[in-house]
């Protein structure tokens, strides 16, 4: 097994367990990845989904390099396909995902990243998208998703210039959210994750998904469709709860 599940109460901790190699991911990983996300997102109980590595040392650390070595054109194209089925899930998800980057964050590693819906990183994390130093180009969705982010200037930069930045950078330029002390990390991804599932579920997912579309609209389009779901909301039970708790001054109850 290469990926563990942990649940707690109501969130879920995904790890990426192959330390040995830096948690690097290979076919079986990815296999893994992709149905504990799945599982996840299927689990009523479940309200956030964390994904970190194993160890202190890597999130991830990329694809594995030394089964890419072996790939041709038909294997190259299954496995970038395999690695986007993951990196969709993930950013399709109903359930906010959060990754906790607790060390290299590499390549189709920062890409996993990337597909999260926020990125938590510890202080001694590492970010880049070093492929072109193989000989390759990002392959898991980075040369779409990470312009979205931190904008197409500082994704070239990344990408073509294959280096590898600090946590402290990748905040500077949006690549990532917050930064913690390693130790603290987990900790403070959990604490953050309890305020999301607090807050009303469905107005959580709609809001994802808003925002998840609106790179397929024109801001015309993506602001009509943001008005039918903000109406379609007061059918919602939830809604309603939430509008009267503030009106009887208590906190609203929607699990
Ligand atoms: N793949 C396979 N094994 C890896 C990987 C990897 N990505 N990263 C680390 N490992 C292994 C090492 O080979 C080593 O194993 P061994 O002891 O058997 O030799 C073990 O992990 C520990 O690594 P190091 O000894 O190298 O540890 P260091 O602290 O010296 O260095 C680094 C850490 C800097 C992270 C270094 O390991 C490194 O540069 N790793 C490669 C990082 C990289 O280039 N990642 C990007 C890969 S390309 C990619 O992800 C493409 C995604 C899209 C794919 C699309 C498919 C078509």
């Amino acid at each position: 097994m290469f990926v563990k599940k942990d649940l707690r109460d109501d969130l879920c901790i995904i790890r990426v367990d192959r330390e040995e190699s830096l948690n690097a991911m290979n076919p079986d990983v990815l296999h893994e990845l992709y149905d504990n996300i799945n599982s996840s997102i299927s689990d009523k109980n479940i309200g956030v989904i964390i994904i970190t590595g194993s160890g202190d040392k890597a999130f991830i650390a990329g694809a594995d390099i030394k089964l890419m070595e072996k790939l041709d054109k038909k294997g190259g194209k299954k496995f970038g396909e395999l690695g986007q089925k993951v990196t969709n899930i993930i950013e399709g998800s109903s359930k906010p995902v959060i990754a906790a980057i607790n060390g290299f964050a590499l390549g189709g590693g920062c890409e996993i990243a990337l597909a999260c819906h926020l990125r938590f990183a510890s202080k001694n994390a590492k970010f880049g998208q070093p492929e072109v130093k193989l000989g390759l180009i990002p392959g898991w969705g980075g040369t779409q998703r990470l312009p979205r982010i931190v904008g197409k200037g500082n994704a070239i930069e990344l990408i073509i210039g294959g280096h590898i930045i600090d946590s402290n950078e990748a905040l500077r330029i949006g690549l990532v959210n917050k930064v913690f002390d390693q130790s603290n990390l987990l900790h403070e991804t959990i604490s953050f994750a309890k305020i999301i599932i607090d807050n009303g579920p469905f107005a959580v997912s709609q809001s994802l998904k808003c925002i998840n579309d609106s790179s397929n609209y024109s801001i015309i389009e993506g602001l009509k469709k943001e008005v039918e779901q903000f109406s379609n909301l007061f059918e919602s039970q939830e809604t309603n709860e939430g509008l009267k708790a503030f009106v009887e001054k208590r906190k609203a109850n929607f699990r």
